[in-house]
């Protein structure tokens, strides 16, 4: 599994966060999503597959924000 990281672009507020988080979630290849809002970032546990990623940034971008990628890493277990 890799962690991956964006920075969050036009989302500030708590519900913007909850909806990227719950929705986030139900992606395929998506194992856990969660955002930093003091940072504004997003931050991705994912199978790996680049694919996935560009689900992410579509899905964010859909809904009327922007996630830029930053990087990706392997997660912690
Ligand atoms: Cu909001």
């Amino acid at each position: 599994m890799k962690r991956a990281t964006f920075d969050l672009i036009g989302a500030t507020c708590t519900s913007c966060s909850i909806g990227i988080e719950h929705m986030g979630r139900r992606i395929k290849g998506v194992e856990d999503v969660w955002v930093d809002r003091q940072e504004s970032k997003i931050y991705m546990d994912f199978d790996g597959n680049p694919a996935t990623v560009d689900k992410i940034t579509d899905f964010v971008k859909a809904i009327g924000y922007e996630a830029q990628f930053v990087n990706e890493a392997p997660a912690e277990q």
